[in-house]
């Protein structure tokens, strides 16, 4: 599968071409202790590995691929202390490269290929992954990429994102199981809450039962979980859940567990209390419909923009219908976000800018509508993947009709 990935971005590099994708490090947060290590996922994309300091290498050379692997030597000592390190072979069975490079002759090794195998060519195109999030943020490939344009300052720099990007957009029947699985946990701990919710108790109480399901089946978090009772509902990335949520308010939920890196995107919206009030399910339903609509009209050749004009649309009328437009009061004061993001190896997966799907894309699907003054806020967030003709709702096993959450609600108790 890591072989397969990583002959298709071979193809897309031009005849003569060295590309380097750092797995990077974590860093430091308070004292000696560090963040949890978050491995640059386009890394792992690649080699199955999520381990700090290690270097892909893809060298081309007339059209011909080969590639190798920087890792860092092995350290009995380290090990005891730290465990974790990983030993060459171990490496290589992994990612099924078979050139294992000590970190510590790195240059040694990238000097015999730019001294002997790219000598003939004066301006050599150096692809490395420079993705960020803001101009000031300093990442691994950059220092990386500094270092070696000091010893080999004649080569052309490129950015190997897009390339990655575009790979990592269409995803494999292996990363579907992936998703799935992180969805169903996800849903078995949506169910937990749901069973154990009751008026008056905590945010947090509610989260812990969340909680207590990803953990006991080996997942991790995809984000901070959003746990919002009443008014909580309605700002968008709440996660303090710290709030009590009180009788006759709605929780809005979205959370997700991740598997293998692969990230479930969930949001469900019920009354703690376990019975919508009629206002509630007005607006629920709305949100429902909305989340349906969308759902039936996604197909290959649309925009996730255009998923998100076609609900604003929807909305216009819905909520004229009811009486929430006027006054000069737009769909923008009640819905504010976008309805879609990608999905994959991280949340907010990557994508391509006004990228036009095509079968194989996974995204959410996340209508919500946020009434401040009535302290009522839904979403309804589900994940898709897109086929020939239309999508396959990856999470259509998580309830989300008012009949189907009241009855699990009233049936379960305390379960
Ligand atoms: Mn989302």
């Amino acid at each position: 599968m890591y072989q397969k990935r990583r002959e298709k971005l071979a193809a897309m590099l031009p005849e003569n071409a060295l590309l380097f994708i750092l797995s990077g490090h974590a860093v430091y947060s308070v004292g000696d202790e560090q963040y949890p290590f978050s491995v640059n996922r386009s890394f792992y994309y690649l080699t199955g590995l999520d381990r700090e300091n290690m270097i892909y290498v893809l060298i081309k050379k007339d059209g011909k691929p080969s590639d190798a692997l920087i890792i860092e030597r092995y350290d009995e000592m380290m090990a005891k202390w730290v465990g974790g390190k990983i030993l060459p072979k171990e490496a290589r069975a992994i990612s099924g490269i078979d050139q294992i490079i000590m970190d510590d002759e790195k240059w040694s090794f990238i000097h015999r290929i730019m001294a002997y195998q790219f000598d003939q060519i004066p301006h050599l195109d150096v692809y490395a992954d420079f993705t960020k999030q803001e101009p000031d943020q300093i990442i691994p490939s950059q220092i990386f990429m500094k270092e070696f344009c000091e010893k080999y300052p004649y080569v052309n720099v490129n950015d190997a994102a897009a390339y990655l990007t575009s790979l990592r957009l269409v995803k494999e029947e292996e990363e579907i199981a992936l998703l799935k699985k992180a969805i169903h946990v996800t849903n078995e701990a949506i169910l937990n809450m749901m069973s154990h919710a009751k008026a008056d108790m905590g945010e947090n109480e509610l989260e812990a039962y969340f909680d207590f399901v990803l953990k006991t089946n080996n997942c991790g978090h995809s984000f901070p979980s959003i746990v919002g009772s009443g008014k909580n509902g309605t700002v968008l990335h709440y996660s303090d859940n710290n709030q009590v949520a009180k009788d006759n308010t709605l929780v809005l939920c979205d959370l997700g567990a991740s598997y293998q890196y692969y990230n479930a995107d969930i949001t469900r919206t019920f009354p703690v209390n376990g019975k919508f009030t009629p206002r509630q399910k007005q607006i629920y339903n709305i949100v429902l419909k909305a989340n349906e609509y969308i759902m039936s009209e996604v197909r290959p050749g649309k925009t996730l923009r255009q998923l998100n004009n076609m609900l604003i649309e929807f909305y216009k009328k819905e909520l004229s219908k009811i009486g929430l437009l006027e006054n000069g009061k737009r769909v923008s004061d009640y819905y504010w976000h976008g309805v879609s993001h990608m999905l994959g190896l991280e949340t907010h997966d990557v994508t391509l800018s006004d990228y036009v799907l095509r079968p194989g894309n996974v995204f959410t699907i996340e209508p919500g509508l946020y009434l401040e003054e009535e302290e009522i806020g839904v979403r309804i967030e589900d994940n898709v993947f897109v086929t020939e003709d239309g999508c396959i709702n990856l999470s259509e096993e998580i309830i989300k009709s008012v009949e189907d959450i009241e009855a699990y609600m009233a049936n379960n108790k305390d379960k």
